[in-house]
């Protein structure tokens, strides 16, 4: 089976992938939805959410900053590293992430789209700036933005708002004109990172997916390989290099 998917990604000049919150389980970040998920005793639609910032922004912050303190103390994993060195391999490759915990970066990926922002960063509420980086946030006393003196919160894509226009447009244009797309790690339900492999796959991309559970998206992909992405995308990349 890796033989073959290495062919496969040999023969491709182009690729997309597209990451979910089980690409960073095995750095020790909990996953928000499945068996191991959800962040403690809340669900992401009660708190990534203006609507829960406004009726307690206290209680969403300690949630943030639980989750930035936990963040904060993990590392990459071999299924991070993989993605990374696969990109140095390939001469067109797009990585899409939807996790805001910046593992990609920190695993030497240069080049990521964060649908979904990045949890390290504070914005303001009212004018969107972003806040310089090294404030930490007191949920009992959240500071002020220094231009119009609106609330900061986590510079994140809640449920309900928009992704980053330019963000978003580069991450359809990567899965639309790409000839092989992988989704790593995503229950593939939140809209709109969810219609990318859908939108690479009508374009006529081989739709690869990796996920111990199967999704939404499992009878759509031309493979479907079961098992923890750090490590089947090392397994991937060692029947590369094995092939080549
Ligand atoms: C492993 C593993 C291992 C475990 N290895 N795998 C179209 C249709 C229907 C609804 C909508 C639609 N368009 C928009 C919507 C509404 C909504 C939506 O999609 N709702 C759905 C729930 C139905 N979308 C939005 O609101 C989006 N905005 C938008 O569309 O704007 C336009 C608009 C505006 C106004 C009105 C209408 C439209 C914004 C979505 C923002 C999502 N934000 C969050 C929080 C980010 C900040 C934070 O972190 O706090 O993003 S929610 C949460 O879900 C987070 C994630 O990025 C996102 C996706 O989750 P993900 O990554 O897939 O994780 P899990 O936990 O779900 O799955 C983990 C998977 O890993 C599982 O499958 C495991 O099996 C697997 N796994 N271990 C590999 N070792
Ligand atoms: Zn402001």
């Amino acid at each position: 089976m890796y033989e073959e998917i290495a062919k496969v990604v040999r023969n491709c000049g182009k690729i997309a992938v597209l990451t979910g919150a089980g690409i960073s389980a095995e750095s020790g970040v909990p996953t928000f939805r499945g068996k191991e998920g959800l962040w403690g005793k809340f669900r992401p639609e009660e708190l990534a959410t203006m609507d829960a910032f406004m009726a307690n922004p206290e209680i969403v912050w300690e949630w943030y900053n639980w989750r930035r303190q936990l963040i904060g103390e993990v590392q990459p994993n071999p299924g991070h590293y993989a993605l990374a060195e696969l990109a140095s391999e390939i001469d067109d490759f797009s990585l899409i992430t939807q996790n805001v915990d910046g593992l990609h970066r920190a695993a030497g990926s240069r080049e990521v789209l964060e649908l979904h922002g990045n949890i390290m960063f504070n914005k303001c509420v009212k004018c969107n700036r972003r806040a310089p980086e090294d404030i930490d946030i007191d949920p009992s006393n959240i500071p002020a933005c220094e231009h119009c003196g609106g609330s900061l919160r986590p510079d994140v894509v809640w449920f309900g708002e928009m992704l980053d226009r330019e963000v978003i447009s580069e991450a359809f244009r990567a899965a639309e004109t790409c000839e092989l797309f992988f989704s790593v790690g995503t229950s593939a339900i939140v809209h709109p990172a969810a219609s990318l492999p859908i939108s690479a796959k009508q374009a006529g991309a081989t739709l690869i997916e990796v996920n111990p559970e199967r999704t939404p998206l499992s009878d759509l992909a031309d493979y479907y390989l079961a098992g923890p992405s750090g490590e089947v995308l090392p397994q991937i990349l060692e029947a590369l290099r094995e092939h080549s």
